[in-house]
């Protein structure tokens, strides 16, 4: 912790963006994506203007999970895997400090799955920030969760042979209150959404698409790339429907349940037509999530960007301190009869 933090001296609001930086320099290779995610989270907490003695940032382990170390606020570089569980541990103890959890595929969709998703359907109110550059970058490029099917890596010289998982999808199911997806090139959509993500109380989901230029260089380009970015692109906007294209002629429309590709100059469709974003449509946001074949696979389905899915719901720790007071209001806590139980026996 360096003396700024402890100082707590400078007033909350106050603080600029580079105040949220820790003195560390950061060990991501050149060009990683992981330094515009950085750079948008020092800028986002300074305008939020949360008191960096307030803040935490819990991680695992990979490259993504060394964010922590260059965050002047409170953090736990953990164990692989077990971001999610150690922020539990934390907001339940502290409910009132800011949790962020910064995990990669790796972290949380492989050995971290199973706390990813307890974390989400309990709705702590914690934000996870999911760097997914869909391989293991700190361990030098072997294939993860969310790598393609064909992809070839130093552990799938062949190609991977297994259907990759969709976090927005898998987040959905496990009864997240928060999903949504973004990527590095877009600092401002970053931003936008962390904000929401912040106000939102229970568990956001945050997934980022990050680009590994050292062992997965290039995976998102097509989202990216001026010459392929608005055909492959949809920007989801409350209330507002489902437009893409260069000259935004393109449009998504449901027949039913399935999404499809409209043609807005030639196919006598107009806007009003098309399918209107609803962020608390649940099943809408599940037919979203699944737009996730390559947009220049056969159904040439553009790949949503933005908040998915957003719903109020009870928190973890709010019902939890209910039930605590409830307690304490029925009995007076005793710790030895609580040890000595209902029913005891003696052992001669
Ligand atoms: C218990 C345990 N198993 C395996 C590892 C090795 N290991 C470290 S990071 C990592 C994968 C990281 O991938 P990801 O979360 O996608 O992060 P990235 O480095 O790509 O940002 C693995 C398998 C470990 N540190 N601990
Ligand atoms: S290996 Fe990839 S993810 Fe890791 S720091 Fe380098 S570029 Fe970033």
């Amino acid at each position: 912790m360096t003396e700024a933090l402890k100082s707590n001296e400078i007033e909350q609001g106050k603080l600029k963006a580079s105040d949220y930086a820790s003195d560390q320099e950061p060990r991501w290779c050149p060009g990683c994506g992981d330094y515009s995610v950085l750079k948008q989270i020092h800028t986002v907490l300074a305008e939020l203007g949360h008191k960096r003695e307030d803040t935490a940032f819990i991680s695992g382990i990979g490259c993504s999970s060394r964010l922590p170390y260059y965050m002047d606020t409170y953090g736990i570089h953990g164990i692989h895997g077990r971001a999610t569980a150690i922020a539990e541990g934390l907001k339940i103890a502290r409910p009132d400090i800011n949790v962020w959890i910064a995990t990669g595929d790796g972290d949380a969709l492989a050995i971290g799955l199973n706390h990813f998703l307890q974390l989400l359907r309990r709705n702590l109110n914690v934000n996870v920030i999911l760097l997914n550059n869909e391989i293991y970058g700190l361990t030098k490029g072997q294939f993860s969760p969310t790598s393609r099917v064909g992809q070839k890596t130093v552990t799938t010289p062949m190609g991977t042979i297994e259907y990759p998982v969709n976090a927005m999808a898998i987040s959905l199911g496990a009864g997240a209150t928060f999903v949504a997806r973004t990527i590095d090139r877009s600092p401002a959509q970053i931003r936008d959404i962390m904000l929401r993500a912040d106000r939102h109380r229970g568990a956001s989901l945050i997934e980022v698409y990050q680009n590994c230029p050292i062992f997965n260089d290039g995976a998102f380009s097509i989202f990216t790339e001026k010459s392929t970015k608005t055909d492959s692109t949809v920007i989801l906007e409350q209330d507002k429907p489902l437009i893409f294209g260069e000259n935004n002629n393109k449009g998504v429309k449901l027949d039913g349940t399935k999404p499809i590709v409209v043609d807005l100059e030639n196919d006598n469709v107009s806007a009003n037509d098309l399918w209107i974003h609803d962020e608390t449509d649940y099943v809408k946001a599940s037919i979203l999530a699944r737009l996730f074949e390559m947009p220049s696979g056969e159904m040439n389905l553009p790949r949503p960007f933005g908040i998915f899915y957003a719903e109020d719901r009870f928190t973890y720790e709010d019902a939890l301190d209910a039930q605590i007071k409830e307690a304490q209001a029925k009995q007076k806590a005793d710790l030895y009869e609580l040890f000595k139980g209902a029913t005891t026996w003696e052992i001669k």
